[in-house]
């Protein structure tokens, strides 16, 4: 094991006291009498820190001087939660920091939430970018990640007294951010706008404004790797801060206006996750944020050099693309080496193939990114060149592969007609060496459906890497009782950085001894949560009834209206009795989700959902057994304190709809049972945990797929509605204005569109999800039946660990390893 803080650094709590009381001096200007709680963060933050910058410096001298290939994640998100207590785990500092701070007076949980989160991501895929750097550093690989340090992350979600979310901006730099080195003198200029021009033979980009993107460098301690990567998020800054001429002239806001164009491009985080908008700003980021990191990894592996090999550039990084998002940057390394190195474009290509792959996360038709090619010409004149002159060379290749001219069509990288459009996954798909998707079922739809031309032409392209999540922040950190308990039943903490190790909780599913106390731990954590609802919330929560959690972004194939409809007509059963009250399993479900401020559906389900919370908790008949809450605002901080004391997690999608998800894998690794359909990595997380240990739902892809041939959406629901009383009763209770204080128009869309479409196909799996729920409770009322299915949940998920997801990258995608050990450490 080696610690980041090697042996001879470690240092007693007495003396990291000192270096809390000494930064709080220099840096604070305050004597610790006079600190506030806030000033205690920063200096311990502070504290922390300078213990990783050895580790830091040394590793990137190897990886510079060493002959390992680096990986650089490029991703517009990294949605990293807060920093210090996972920075503490890793450094080996946890300790000595609960001492230090009590001995100056202050509670080590108070310096904690302290720290503003910050949340430079939507949702899934953000989170996904900060596990995995967690674990590249953690297994020693030499990595950056690259992406943006937006002013502004995701919103800060509120509700009104209606229960509609209204979203306030999330300035999470408010106040001094100690994670954060701004390195001005490491800075890039970004060029955008301008034309180009032909200089004897030689295409010239003539740009007319740049902007200047600073980074602002993170440090990604390993755990017990020794190392320490950067995350890298640039900012943009202009050059030209204040015109003068205009400002003396009294025209103020010309004055700063290219100030404040250039200071736009990182202002703000786009909150939409699944319909991009195609707005000029959001491909400012992208390309911004590209064009640095490249330019900077350039400058890193070839320090001083004016004409670089740039043959060998693929042996120094491979770059991952986060999605389409940073796909721009095909055509940037296409640029840098045509037009600023000299090379000829059959070796350009070579090498900028060679550099890239790209990880598809959706399936969804109206996700995949589609720029307008004329937005791109006028943005980036030059890349826009160059992405017709690969979409025609793209096209040549395939008249030499296939006679089938629709099929050549279908995959054009820039679209015919007078409007053309760019494709980006198509793009990516064509200009880098793999792809792949986010688990095995998302892998294979993307092969037969999404991408199914190409991996027709290109089988080898295609590749999966089923997601993780890190069991550093998702087990370790917000479930220490379990944690404890792990390493108790294992006889070691190796698990933290080696999670197949809890397949060796096997065994103890059978003591009974050792599954009571993991239904004791869940029940502490049930308390504890309890205690986090009233204090953030209000919520008076009853810790004595199943835990029952749905937490992801809200959206129609996610189907929170099928929960909330099930809610509805158990709500409904119990109003009549024909469920009785006092046998009645008592559950609270508690709902997550944030919703894209223009997604009116995402948000009638939202009210609808608060307003259900309020009748029912309120409905003295109930007599508390049934509750709903809303926490607002869900957020890594939510995640950490939920998703331990849940029992019954929700992974309800239509199938064939969602890539992986990662909520599944931390409830699962946390003990949780899920009740799921056959979606995503839910598929493989059944197969793991055993069938007898999941909750299993609904219609397969290709059931789904018969009834759209049938119709489905084209009206069928409603035959659903009539045929099954409690859907209907379900319905008209939201329709008849039950949850609207009796205004019928309030769920409207919501009813029409369950009732004339319903695209996901809600009404049709209600009587197989209303079916499994009474087999949940029954399952539930035999608790030492249930907490060894929960016990197995956790044994056999060590797979779902982030560690092993970069294993796969490593092996199967960015062929590199680790650093060589370092001797010193
Ligand atoms: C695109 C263009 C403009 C503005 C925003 C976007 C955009 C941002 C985020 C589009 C999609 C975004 O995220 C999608 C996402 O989170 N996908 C999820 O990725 C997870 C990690 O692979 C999967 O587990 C989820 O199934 C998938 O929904």
């Amino acid at each position: 094991m080696t610690q980041i803080t090697a042996p001879h650094e470690q240092i007693s709590a007495e003396a990291f006291a000192d270096e809390i009381r000494d930064y709080l001096l220099k840096g604070q200007g305050v004597k610790p009498a006079e600190a506030k709680v806030e000033d205690v963060y920063v200096a311990a933050a502070t504290a922390v820190r300078n213990h990783l910058l050895d580790a830091w410096a040394k590793t990137r001298e190897d990886m510079v001087s060493g002959n390992t290939k680096a990986v650089g994640y490029l991703s517009a998100e990294f949605l990293m939660g807060r920093q210090l207590r996972n920075a503490l785990l890793n450094a080996g500092l946890t300790e000595q920091f609960n001492k230090a701070v009590a001995e100056l007076g202050f509670d080590p949980h108070d310096v904690i939430t302290a720290e503003p989160e910050p949340g430079l991501g939507n949702g899934g895929l953000g989170r996904l970018a900060a596990c995995f750097i967690d674990s590249l550093a953690s297994i020693g690989v030499p990595a950056f990640g690259y992406g943006i340090q937006y002013q502004y992350g995701i919103f800060r979600q509120e509700f009104d007294d209606k229960g509609r979310q209204y979203e306030r901006a999330d300035y999470w730099l408010a106040n001094e951010n100690p994670w954060g080195h701004t390195d001005y003198n490491r800075d890039v200029r970004v060029n955008f706008g301008g034309h180009v021009e032909d200089n004897n033979g030689r295409r010239v980009w003539n740009p007319d404004w740049s902007v200047r993107a600073v980074p602002v460098d993170y440090l990604v301690p390993g755990y017990e790797s020794g190392r320490v990567n950067t995350l890298r998020l640039w900012t943009a800054k202009a050059y030209h801060e204040i015109d003068l001429r205009a400002f003396n002239r009294g025209e103020y806001y010309q004055a700063v206006e290219n100030q404040v164009k250039a200071e736009d491009i990182t202002k703000i985080l786009y909150p939409e996750d699944s319909t991009p908008q195609g707005k000029s700003l959001r491909l400012q980021q992208q390309y911004f944020f590209v064009a640095a990191s490249l330019h900077d990894a350039i400058r890193t592996f070839y320090p001083g050099q004016d004409k670089p090999d740039m043959a060998t550039f693929p042996n120094k990084i491979t770059f991952q693309l986060n999605d389409t998002h940073p796909v721009i940057g095909i055509p940037e390394l296409m640029r840098i080496l045509i037009d600023e190195y000299g090379y000829d474009w059959d070796t350009a290509w070579d090498i900028t193939t060679r550099t890239f792959n790209y990880t598809c996360h959706t399936l969804l038709p109206e996700a995949l990114e589609i720029w307008p090619a004329r937005l791109i010409r006028e943005l980036l004149p030059r890349h826009m060149e160059i992405i017709e002159q690969i979409n025609e060379r793209f096209v040549s290749l395939l008249q030499t592969l296939t006679d089938d001219s629709a099929k050549i069509d279908r995959m054009r990288i820039v679209t015919s007609g007078d409007d053309p459009q760019v494709r980006m996954a198509y793009l990516a798909t064509a200009g880098g060496t793999h792809v792949n998707g986010v688990a095995e079922l998302h892998s294979q739809l993307l092969k037969d459906v999404t991408l199914r031309d190409f991996s027709d032409l290109f089988p080898n392209k295609f590749t999966n890497v089923t997601n993780g999540v890190t069991p550093r922040r998702f087990v370790r950190l917000a479930n220490p009782r379990m944690s404890d308990l792990i390493t108790e039943g294992l006889g070691t903490d190796t698990w933290i950085s080696d999670l197949s190790k809890l397949e060796g909780l096997v065994p103890l599913a059978d003591d009974g001894e050792f599954v009571h106390r993991f239904a004791e731990v869940k029940r502490a954590n049930k308390r504890d949560f309890a205690g986090f609802a009233k204090e953030h919330y209000g919520f008076d929560v009853n810790p004595d009834t199943m835990f029952d959690s749905m937490i992801k972004r809200l959206h129609e194939y996610k189907r929170q209206s099928l929960k909330i409809l099930a809610v509805i007509a158990r709500y409904a059963s119990l109003k009549s009795g024909e469920t009785d009250v006092n046998t009645f399993t008592p559950r609270t479900v508690i709902f997550g989700a944030k919703a894209a401020p223009g997604y009116a559906m995402a948000k009638e389900t939202i009210q609808l959902i608060n307003n259900v919370s309020r009748v029912i908790n309120n409905d003295p008949d109930i007599q508390g057994k049934l509750n709903v809450l809303f926490p607002w605002n869900y957020n890594i901080e939510l995640s950490q304190n939920l998703i331990p004391a849940t029992e019954l997690d929700e992974q309800i999608s239509q199938a064939g709809k969602e890539a992986s998800g990662t909520g599944n894998m931390k409830f699962a690794i946390n003990g949780a049972l899920t009740v799921g359909t056959l979606d995503g990595a839910n598929v493989e997380i059944r197969e793991r945990v055993g069938y007898e240990n999941f909750f299993l739902f609904g219609m397969t892809v290709d059931e789904v797929e018969a009834l759209y041939a049938e119709g489905y959406d084209k009206g069928m629901s409603r035959q659903y509605y009539e045929n099954d009383p409690r859907l209907k009763r379900a319905i008209d209770m939201v329709a008849d204005g039950t949850f609207s204080e009796g205004d019928r128009s309030t769920y409207q869309n919501l009813v029409n569109d369950w009732l004339s479409k319903d695209y996901f196909m809600t009404l049709a799996d209600f009587g197989a999800y209303m079916d499994i729920q009474s087999e949940i409770e029954k399952t539930y009322a035999d608790e030492k039946k249930w907490f060894r299915m929960a016990l197995l949940n956790t044994a056999r998920t060590g797979y779902f660990s982030s560690d092993r997801s970069i294993e796969d990258y490593l092996e199967r995608v960015w062929m590199t390893g680790p650093l060589p050990e370092d001797p010193q450490l």
